[in-house]
């Protein structure tokens, strides 16, 4: 009685039911053009997913297929992350310093000091696959003021800015908050709207931290007192809702041991995000996220990409990939 290896087709089957049709994810979701060519040991400079304003010396720390453990140099192993090889999050060394933003450097370091420690170990710049957006104009502009969803605390809508923009992405800051509720996004995000929505839209507008008067709040004194603008209404293009269904699978990072993609189950949706589940686990472990994360794949994706994936059994397979 030998026992069949776990597949996805003999699974769906069984399960009666449907895989997650690739027409619904994004590009960035779906199965990459090229390899990931990342070596263990190289240098590049990437976003904080907890201080998502801040670009920080980076370590390629481990490679798994097409994704990428990251580790802050000269901070704990504790801190590390994953992404994947085409994320929008990492830039070559030097971007920071062209592009006129702010690197954190190890402690004890300066950037001269840096670059000639780190020699031959650079990520090479053809690695990026972030550098070659397109670009189309946006209308958004740095300081301009508008009204976005706190995405901790996603019943809130409330009074931000945008505090920066590079290529097509805006990173959306809270007036008077620290930067640990910031996040980079599209013009096409659901999260933000021109000011004045909330009022339009009988919702209430959370103020900046600290406002004397949140119930006398008027943006158009605000935006005087502050000497700011709002973003014109025309840049937002709010993307359509995502065409995924309940009972679709796929494959998904597990939130709590992100090194691993589970076989997964759309559990719920809302227009812009859904609820994951983990096919043979509790509902507890069940998360929201948005239906564009990138932590999304369909079925058969750590096939192709040569990443680990846990089967609701509990074997794991561990592809082979050719000339491997
Ligand atoms: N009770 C929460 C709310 C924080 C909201 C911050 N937003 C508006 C940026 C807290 O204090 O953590």
């Amino acid at each position: 009685n030998k026992k069949r290896p776990w597949s996805w087709p003999a699974y769906l089957e069984e399960e009666k039911a449907i895989a997650a049709p690739v027409k619904l994810f994004k590009e960035h979701q779906s199965f990459p053009q090229s390899r990931n060519a990342f070596k263990v040991g190289m240098k590049l400079e990437g976003l904080d997913p907890c201080h998502p304003s801040l670009f920080c010396v980076l370590t390629v720390a481990e490679i798994q297929g097409y994704r990428i453990r990251l580790h802050f140099d000269g901070y704990p192993e504790y801190y590390d992350f994953w992404v994947n090889a085409d994320t929008w999050d990492v830039k070559p060394a030097g971007w920071c310093e062209k592009m006129g933003h702010k690197l954190l450097l190890p402690k004890g370091f300066n950037w001269g000091m840096y670059v000639k420690n780190c020699r031959g170990q650079l990520a090479p710049k053809h690695l990026f696959k972030s550098l070659n957006t397109s670009v189309t104009p946006s209308g958004f502009r740095a300081g301009m003021k508008l009204e976005a969803v706190d995405k901790k605390n996603p019943y809130l809508i409330c009074v931000a800015s945008i505090a920066a923009v590079v290529d097509n992405r805006l990173l959306i800051h809270f007036d008077n908050w620290d930067d640990t509720y910031d996040y980079w996004c599209d013009a096409s995000s659901p999260y933000i709207h021109p000011v004045g929505y909330c009022e339009e839209a009988e919702l209430t507008l959370t103020t900046p931290a600290e406002y004397k008067h949140p119930k006398r709040f008027s943006w158009e004194k605000y935006m005087e007192e502050t000497g700011t603008q709002a973003a014109p209404a025309r840049a937002f293009k709010q993307r359509p809702c995502h065409g995924f269904h309940a009972g679709m699978k796929l494959e998904a990072v597990d939130k709590r041991n992100p090194m691993l993609i589970r076989v997964a189950t759309i559990a719920e949706v809302e227009d812009h995000r859904l609820r994951i589940h983990f096919d043979g686990w509790s509902e507890e472990y069940d998360y929201w996220v948005d239906a564009d994360s990138p932590d999304l794949h369909p079925t058969g994706w750590c096939q192709k990409t040569g990443h680990p994936l846990q089967h609701p059994n509990g074997s794991t397979d561990m592809p082979v990939l050719p000339g491997q």
